[in-house]
């Protein structure tokens, strides 16, 4: 008899603390799961807002590792699911030490780590069991039936595990081609009130109540500060960038209108205007769908035109992220940005005298960057004049060419935490020629370009609507006064 009350468990990261957005790996492969006839629960323990945890990162952590060994002992899965970023690798080595300190339950992993390095979870003495490498559905189904009848775990293709005190890894796995075999994110497994509050990261710096969807998967741009291509690398002759059609792209929307009352949305895909020909289409059937939404999207300056932003505009999208990173044709070209200066000012002009606004993600520390180099970027946001910017150290995470290249000797593995935050240990992580302190220009930087803009809620007629309907003007109301409150004494 199955005493087990859950067939997975998947936790989030504690890490996931200051993330507003929700655990998307997770809610895809429990909709698969469900859908396939298996239980499964997502334990998302990072939701509570306790300002007293938000001090005290060890605090938190124990808080979190104790909520989540007793939502364990209280549903009782048979498989415990964890999704590793580099930079989750040590807490959640310790929440996987603890669950198994309390339970007798194998542990898979998955995600960005797992599939870039499987052997710093498989080893002798390690707590994780199973490491699925890239794309997860398939894969998990497979393995968790192949455990549950005691077979060969040879047959299933993409996963780790140790055999012999050794790693074995077995055939890569092939990408799901068709992206319409999936179903809806999993929405109903996640505490949605708390993901839908007004924000300010959803619509970078604007807080409207939504969330953010994925209509794609996979980006054919080699950026040496990413890894996207490696994650979801194609090991066949197979496509490797899938699209999900635009009808069940409008259909999620519709679902997410009518169930969870959104006002907006935001298209996180790598590049989702890579085709025209599609973004048209989306564009087209959005504004014929009359659910009245407005959105923000992350693509490419060298992917968009004229055409595009007008109907985009029409279709109520109202801001345009845009990955800029330097204003030094030499840096992007170092880099293998595949973009040049020109197309940067020629796609904000569009937006500028479209009335879109605009969002500029710009890197420091880009291998070789000099002050010069700095000046460059500054001047180019100057004329470009994106609506709000942010800078970033470059971190190259394992799996990018830029770790590749230039991080040496690479770190072991109770040095990954060094990835963490934002004002990364810049001289372990130096690429920079400069021998400016990036720590002390950053917070300078974020102060002159992050910008938010109150004022264009009262600008725009939709948006004012939106926020002064009677049901929600508390909420917005609420989580502006909180917002302000927790980032003026806790940040
Ligand atoms: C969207 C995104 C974000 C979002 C949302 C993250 C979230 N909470 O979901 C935001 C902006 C918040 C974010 C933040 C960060 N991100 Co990010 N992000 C991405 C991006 C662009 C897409 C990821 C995604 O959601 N894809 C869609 C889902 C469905 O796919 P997926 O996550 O890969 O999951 C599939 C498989 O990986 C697998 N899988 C995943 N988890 C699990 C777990 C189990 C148990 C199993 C079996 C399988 C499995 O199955 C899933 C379904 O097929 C990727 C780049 C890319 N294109 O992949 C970078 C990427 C994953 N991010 C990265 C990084 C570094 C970060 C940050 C650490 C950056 C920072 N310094 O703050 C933070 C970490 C925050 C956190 N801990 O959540 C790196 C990871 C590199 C690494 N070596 O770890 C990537 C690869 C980008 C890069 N720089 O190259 N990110
Ligand atoms: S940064 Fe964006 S465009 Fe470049 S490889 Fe990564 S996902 Fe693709």
């Amino acid at each position: 008899m199955d005493t087990h009350k859950i067939d997975i468990a998947f936790i989030t990261s504690p890490n996931n603390w200051g993330v507003n957005h929700p655990p998307f790996f997770y809610m895809a492969l429990a909709a698969w799961l469900e859908r396939e006839g298996y239980r499964c629960e997502i334990i998302d323990e990072k939701i509570s807002r306790n300002p007293f945890l938000i001090i005290s990162e060890k605090l938190r952590n124990k808080v979190i590792i104790q909520r989540v060994i007793r939502k364990i002992k209280r549903s009782s899965p048979k498989y415990i699911g964890l999704a590793v970023f580099t930079t989750d690798y040590k807490i959640m080595m310790e929440i996987a030490k603890e669950i198994k300190n309390n339970f007798d339950i194998p542990i898979i992993v998955g995600n960005a780590h797992a599939a870039i390095s499987p052997e710093d979870f498989i080893f002798k003495g390690s707590p994780i069991d199973y490491a699925v490498i890239g794309e997860g559905e398939i894969t998990l189904t497979e393995l968790i039936d192949t455990l549950d009848q005691n077979s060969n775990l040879k047959q299933v293709n993409g996963i780790a595990y140790l055999k012999n005190d050794e790693i074995c890894l077995t055939s890569k796995r092939a990408l799901i081609q068709d992206l319409q075999v999936l179903p809806m994110p999993a929405y109903h497994k996640i505490n949605m009130k708390y993901y839908l509050r007004p924000r300010l990261y959803l619509i970078r710096f604007l807080p409207v109540r939504g969330i953010a969807i994925y209509t794609g998967r996979g980006c054919p741009f080699q950026c040496e500060f990413c890894c996207s291509n490696l994650i979801w690398k194609s090991h066949d002759k197979t496509k490797f960038v899938r699209t999900a059609p635009i009808d069940s792209v409008i259909k999620e929307l519709r679902f997410l209108k009518n169930n969870y009352d959104i006002d907006a949305f935001y298209i996180m895909d790598d590049t989702f205007t890579l085709n025209k020909k599609r973004s048209l289409e989306f564009c087209e059937k959005l504004i014929k769908s009359n659910l009245e939404l407005i959105w923000a999207v992350e693509t490419r300056v060298n992917l968009i035109d004229e055409e595009m932003i007008k109907i985009m505009k029409e279709a109520g999208c109202i801001q345009i992220d845009f990955g800029v990173e330097s204003g030094s044709q030499r840096l992007l070209d170092k880099i293998k940005k595949g973009i040049t200066i020109k197309e940067i000012k020629r796609a904000f002009k569009l937006c500028n005298e479209n009335g879109i606004r605009t969002f500029a993600t710009m890197l420091l520390n880009l291998p070789t960057e000099t002050e010069d180099d700095l000046k460059k970027s500054e001047l180019l946001l100057e004329e470009i004049k994106a609506t709000s910017a942010n800078f970033q150290i470059t971190i190259p995470y394992p799996g990018t060419a830029l770790y590749e290249k230039y991080i040496f000797p690479k770190p072991n593995k109770e040095e990954y935490d060094l990835f963490k935050d934002r004002y990364v240990d810049v001289e372990r992580f130096k690429m920079a020629s400069h021998a400016l302190n990036l720590q002390n220009i950053l917070p300078e930087l974020t102060k002159k370009y992050e910008r938010t803009n109150p004022g264009y809620f009262i600008r725009n007629k939709q948006l004012k609507r939106k926020v002064f309907k009677s049901k929600k003007i508390i909420s917005y109301f609420k989580e502006s006064i909180q917002f302000v409150i927790l980032h003026k004494f806790f940040s």
